[in-house]
């Protein structure tokens, strides 16, 4: 570990501005509903493809508490393979362009190409996940800088075809907390104020199971970079090895992890169960408020 890794950069309570909306924190845990309009996502492959069971998903988590929407159309489980452009296109934009206006919470597109972004941004998303912040930075960084939009920039060894293969770091948690750091002067030296971003360790991406536990483990640590964390533990296959189940049967071990993470100091989670994961999170929010 370097000292480096605890220093804080800024105040502990910082806010996070996506577009038209801003969550200003210290405030409870904001939970990102996952809506996948994929044939082939992991956990609801096929389910939400169709736009019209999109549509009435996100709305579904919304009323169970989500307070994000994120509509992703390309699978990045362990071993998919890429989704060209236009087909990613062709599935996203009907559902945000259904969603935008009148779900009142903001709409997230989960994708790792800028193209899919500017045009998800411009049918009234709010907001760009990018699971490959380690890639395109400069691009996403124009977009941002111009719409002023929220990005949360997630850490990935490797590409998703090939991540699980054989990952490997020297020093897990120093060297993602060092791309985290790195990814976030680039962006304010490319015009994007950090009050745009939300920091993400990525658990499942080029990470074996010791790892993503690590940093689980380890996450306190990445509250001094000063920016919310959002972490995506949701239904994910380690869940599965750990446990011994399937990924119907993950989620008392997924809202383990988010309760977990709360403790740490993470302020958003990005989850398929939302009602048990907006539950859980109230509940330890009601009790953190006794601790005295
Ligand atoms: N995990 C997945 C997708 N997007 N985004 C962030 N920021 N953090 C994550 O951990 C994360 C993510 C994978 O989960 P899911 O969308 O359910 O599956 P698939 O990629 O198969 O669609």
């Amino acid at each position: 570990m370097t000292p480096a890794l605890d220093q804080p950069r800024s105040p502990a309570s910082p806010r996070f501005v996506a577009g038209r909306f801003v969550f200003q924190f210290p405030r409870p845990a904001v939970v990102m509903g996952i809506v996948n309009v994929t044939p082939d996502s992991f956990a609801d492959g096929g389910r939400y493809y169709d736009p019209a069971a999109a549509v009435d998903h996100a709305h579904a988590l919304v009323a169970e508490g989500a307070e994000i929407i994120d509509i992703g159309g390309e699978s990045t489980r362990p071993g998919a393979g890429a989704v060209a452009e236009a087909e990613e296109l062709r599935r996203v934009l009907p559902v945000i362009e259904r969603l935008s206006g009148n779900l009142g919470v903001p709409v997230s597109i989960d994708t790792r190409k800028p193209e899919v972004a500017r045009q998800a941004l411009a049918a009234g998303a709010s907001l760009i996940n990018d699971v490959g912040a380690a890639h395109n930075m400069s691009a996403m960084a124009t977009l941002l800088a111009a719409t002023g939009a929220g990005y949360v920039c997630m850490h990935m060894q490797g590409e998703p075809a090939t991540m699980q293969q054989r990952p490997t770091y020297t020093h897990l948690v120093p060297e993602v907390h060092a791309f985290l750091r790195a990814r976030l002067d680039q962006l304010q030296l490319l015009g994007v104020p950090p009050d745009q971003v939300v920091l993400d360790v990525g658990l499942g991406f080029g990470k074996t199971v010791e790892h993503n536990l690590q940093l689980l483990a380890a996450l306190g640590r990445f509250t001094t970079l000063g920016r919310p964390l959002l972490v995506g533990a949701s239904r994910k296959s380690f869940i599965g090895k750990i446990l011994g189940v399937e990924v119907g049967d993950r989620l008392s071990g997924s809202v383990a992890c988010a309760l977990w993470a709360a403790r740490e100091g993470a302020l958003l989670f990005r989850v398929h169960d939302v009602a048990p994961t907006v539950q859980a999170l109230r509940m330890i929010e009601a009790i953190r408020d006794h601790a005295t």
